[in-house]
């Protein structure tokens, strides 16, 4: 069954110049990309989608890495891959979360570390299952920013909506 997974080039990953590495490395998984941008980070944003560890003694930590605070790059890349399997494939070919316990050929094992504030920095992010992926996909993304339909939608008038265009 096609499934969609959330991924995330987080700050290390980006400051390392690892985007086409690891775009490489999950293009073994034949999944399709049905969305890709850049995104910088609110603080709102960062608790909410690591809301799951909120009570963590690295939380805050947690919290200013993923807005790349820790590594002066401010923004990460997210895109979604969507075909069958696509959480375990992904997370297979990502690996563990604690980079040291990493498959060392894989691409938290290859390019993960450490720090001495405790966080693991592990240059990748990706869904954890179905439930998640779908709560986080919409939390990174509007319907219009995914080429194919995963979840239900629905239409809104917006008229007082403030929008930036080009001028
Ligand atoms: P996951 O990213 O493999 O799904 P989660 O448990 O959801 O793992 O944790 C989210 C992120 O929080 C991890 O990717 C890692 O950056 C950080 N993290 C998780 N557990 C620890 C820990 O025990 N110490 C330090 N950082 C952690
Ligand atoms: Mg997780």
């Amino acid at each position: 069954m096609s499934q969609a997974a959330l991924i995330l080039i987080k700050p290390d990953g980006l400051k390392k110049s690892l985007t086409g590495n690891i775009l490489t490395r999950l293009s073994e998984t034949k999944l399709e990309i049905v969305a890709a941008k850049m995104v910088r980070v609110s603080e709102a944003l960062a608790k909410e989608h690591y809301v799951h560890l909120q009570d963590k003694p690295f939380f805050d930590e947690l919290v200013k890495y993923l807005q790349g605070e820790l590594h002066d790059r401010k923004k990460v890349m997210a895109l979604v891959y969507w075909g069958n399997d696509a959480i375990k494939k992904c997370r297979e070919l990502v690996g563990s979360t604690n980079p040291e316990e990493a498959d060392p050929t894989s691409i938290r094992g290859s390019y993960g570390r450490i720090t001495t504030h405790g966080v693991y920095e592990n240059v990748i992010h990706v869904s954890s299952d179905a439930l998640e992926a779908e709560r986080e996909i919409k939390l990174w993304l509007d319907p219009e920013e995914i080429i194919v339909d995963l979840y239900p939608t629905k239409e809104m008038v917006t008229k007082e909506h403030k929008k930036k265009v080009w001028a």
